[in-house]
């Protein structure tokens, strides 16, 4: 996979060498090329934003030096013989929210473009004009508001990166993932474990130790459900009891959840009459 990112802050990006994503660029899976944006402008102070139109506080990017990069990097790719066109991936907090399902789908593409911006962003006319040529994906990693794109841009990349065949030691380590597209496995993970079995006098759950396959799930689905009842009620709110085996059934009663028409609600959730 390549990725482009073009920013007026490379040095931001520099976490890219290190890690997951670093030993899947030294394994030549992926191909990143950070560019500085301030390239593709003419003047001496090398301007990259100005006063919005309408008014307003802050500055906004020039639609020209985008232009300019992004023609440049798309005709390059045209002219080494490249077919495949680019996924332009625009990181702004008015985007749509970037989820695992986002970045399964990204890990797909064989050529991402980032565009991260400071200031108010973008002149609209740049993601406009990119619209009518490429796949365009405006993305916020969630509610609340950056300085800039570049964080989330490391976000993202590390999300796409780690999905990629062979990036990841071995393909079992996706399927658990908290979010992981697939039948109600939108559980967070529990809690882990390892050595010593007993570390200031706080002991590993006994059932952990136990060898017992079928109990160390039951309990590992028990805990996953408590921990996302707690934190992300909002995944569990309105859960078929068909989804749920007698069990799960068992622990969000437990847990104060009510049944009601054969689905999940949680507590204090008035059922409206
Ligand atoms: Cl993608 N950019 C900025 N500036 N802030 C954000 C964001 C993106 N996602 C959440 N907050």
């Amino acid at each position: 996979m390549r990725l482009d990112v073009i920013t007026i802050f490379p040095e931001y990006l520099a976490p890219l060498d290190l890690s997951l994503v670093g030993k899947a660029r030294e394994r030549g899976q992926l191909d990143v090329r950070v560019h500085d944006l301030r390239q593709w402008t003419h003047d001496r102070h090398h301007t990259v934003d100005d006063t919005p139109y309408g008014g307003g506080p802050g500055m906004v990017m020039k639609p020209e030096p985008w232009g300019e990069a992004l023609d440049q990097l798309l005709d390059g790719a045209r002219a080494e013989g490249r077919a495949e066109e680019p996924t332009l991936v625009v990181p702004t907090p008015s985007g749509a929210p970037f989820t695992q399902e986002l970045a399964v789908e990204l890990s797909g593409r064989p050529w991402l473009v980032f565009t991260p911006a400071r200031y108010e962003g973008i002149d609209r006319r740049v993601v406009e004009e990119y619209a009518s040529r490429l796949n365009v994906r405006e993305v916020s990693i969630g509610d609340y508001v950056l300085a800039g794109g570049e964080a989330p841009v490391l976000v993202m990349v590390e999300a796409v990166a780690r999905l990629l065949p062979g990036v990841l030691g071995n393909a079992e380590s996706h399927r658990d993932d908290s979010f992981a597209p697939g039948a109600m496995e939108r559980l967070l993970e529990g809690p882990v474990y390892t050595k010593p079995p007993s570390w200031r006098e706080r002991d590993v759950p006994e059932v952990l130790l136990s060898g017992h396959h079928g109990r160390v799930a039951r309990w590992r689905r028990d805990q996953a459900l408590a921990r996302t009842a707690s934190h992300r009620p909002d995944l569990l709110a309105g859960i078929g009891s068909a989804e749920l085996d007698r069990a799960d059934r068992e622990k969000l009663c437990e847990l104060g959840w009510v049944e009601s028409d054969g689905r999940f609600w949680p507590p204090g959730d008035r059922v409206e009459e």
